[in-house]
């Protein structure tokens, strides 16, 4: 079979790594599909990049913030233009269905719009000087070569969350898409290309985490680091960043808890707990990986989820009638397969799924069932470790304040939610569930791009992308003019 090879893009050339070697991107429903061969890069690839983002950063920051945000808006009117080849290509590569693939690139169209905006904004403050005939004022200035790195599922969303506010504060950029994905991270720079970003302001490297992505986390021109992944990558990522003290933004593993109180609609906290755990077939770090039942709802709502959970329709993601696509690749497989074997062993009770899926339409590809755990109790590993696959604990509490005290009883807290009808709990929920973010009625997953994203404890280490990325972009300097024409000292010519 014929398919494309890309190379990387490094000072507006397209240009093959230098080992000449490639990494093959396959459909995960159908590995005979070969979706194109990408660079497999290097230190010496990673360095190229990195000289031409820094010779490229002298004009960036120079240009306007409003010029520079007029580049992510035509970006927008391109990626608009492409929105369907765009959520087929990323389907090929990663599997998930074509309205989720469809919703992906529509993040990255809001995201465009959003932080277009903070072209014409990008505010500092002014505050009175102690001292007379003296102004002082603090404005954001851009941090300079930042590395990206960006994980496969969400292929387009996740690299414009970090490029478009990169962009816009005046970065030049290094991107390091996942091995399994990159081709959208192509689209999405393709479209800024169109647009008429100059070369060099955004690079890509392509290859594994290892080869490419650590080069770029050592290199001592690159002044930041924005990594989304798995919490053991994030660890390396953020110890080795420290070793240079760059500022690193990590976004990791979820455990997230849906609470379904004995009040609540239960067709809505069905559907919420089906989209929310099998929606990406379960690879999303919001995705709902403990369903927390109060007693008097628990027997209703297990037999009905299972009951919905075992129609759903597995199958090529470019299918228009398929629910759930295949997982992304063997490896993820074999981490389902795995946990169900621990929960098993645990003594957690396998409700419906439990295998990967390997005959007819299936036999090439990387399928998984949905799959549910009842009879789960706090402490089983079941309920507190990350799968990042389609496979969802139930566990059982008797009052609210128990609810939310097992929902934060873990490590990973990027998302959880209530499902209640009763006020006082939602808003007690608001304030007591430790997480990043908390919805009520509505499923774990779904963030919208101009709210902050990001969790607490080992999701993440505090920043948060959305409204928070151009905090994480920029860098505060303190200005300071004296118009006294007089040595003027602080702290000393003015003190009682
Ligand atoms: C992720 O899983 O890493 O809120 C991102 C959501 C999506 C983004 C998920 N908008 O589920």
């Amino acid at each position: 079979m014929s398919y494309p090879t890309y190379h990387n893009l490094i000072g507006g050339q397209w240009i093959p790594a230098a080992s000449g070697k490639t990494i093959l991107n396959l459909n995960p429903a159908d590995h005979f599909d070969i979706v194109g061969a990408f660079p497999s890069s290097h230190a010496e690839d990673v360095n190229a990049a990195v000289a031409a983002a820094k010779k490229a950063f002298n004009s960036w920051r120079l240009t306007p913030a409003p010029k520079r945000a007029e580049i992510l808006l035509h970006a927008r009117d391109i990626l608009i233009g492409n929105k369907e080849k765009y959520a087929r290509d990323m389907t090929r590569e990663m599997g998930k269905v074509l309205a989720e693939t469809r919703g992906d690139v529509q993040e990255a169209i809001d995201e465009a719009l959003y932080v277009a905006g903070e072209g014409r904004r990008l505010f500092g403050v002014t505050t009175p000087s102690e001292l007379p005939n003296k102004f002082a004022m603090s404005v954001r200035m851009p941090v300079g070569v930042v590395g990206l790195i960006t994980p496969w599922n969400f292929p387009m969303a996740i690299p414009s969350w970090k490029l478009f506010p990169a962009l816009v504060a005046g970065n030049t950029c290094v991107i390091k898409p996942a091995t399994d994905t990159p081709l959208s991270t192509y689209n999405l720079v393709q479209s800024l290309v169109e647009a008429g970003l100059p070369p060099g302001v955004v690079n890509i490297v392509c290859g594994s985490g290892s080869a490419t992505g650590t080069p770029l986390i050592e290199h001592p021109d690159v002044r930041a680091i924005s990594f989304t992944g798995s919490s053991s990558v994030g660890s390396f990522v953020g110890q080795r960043a420290a070793a240079t003290f760059k500022p690193v933004s990590l976004e990791m593993g979820g455990k997230n808890a849906q609470i379904v109180l004995d009040d609540a609609n239960l067709d809505l906290a069905l559907d919420g707990a089906l989209w929310g755990a099998f929606g990406t077939t379960g690879q999303r770090c919001t995705a709902t990986s403990r369903i927390l039942l109060q007693k008097g709802i628990a027997r209703e709502f297990t037999e009905r989820f299972v009951e919905r959970a075992k129609k759903l329709k597995i199958g090529n993601g470019l299918d228009e009638s398929v629910e759930v696509g295949p997982q992304v690749n063997a490896a993820q497989i074999e981490t389902s397969k795995e946990y169900v074997e621990i929960a098993i062993a645990e003594g957690a009770k396998l409700l419906c799924g439990g295998h990967a899926l390997t005959g007819g339409a299936y036999a090439h590809g990387t399928f998984f069932e949905p799959t549910a755990f009842g009879g789960v109790t706090p402490n089983m590993r079941i309920a507190r470790e990350e799968v990042f696959g389609p496979v969802v604990s139930l566990l059982e509490f008797s009052t609210f304040e128990e609810g939310v005290e097992i929902a934060n009883a873990i490590d990973y807290a990027p998302s959880t939610e209530l499902y209640t009808r009763n006020v006082n709990h939602a808003f007690a929920a608001m304030r007591d569930l430790e997480a990043g973010i908390t919805y009520i009625n509505a499923p774990t997953i779904g963030a919208e791009v101009h709210l902050p994203f990001g969790g607490v404890k080992q999701t993440g280490n505090g920043h948060r992308e959305g409204l928070g990325a151009i905090d994480f972009f920029t860098t505060w300097k303190a200005v300071y003019v004296d118009y006294s024409d007089k040595l003027q000292r602080a702290q000393i010519d003015n003190a009682e």
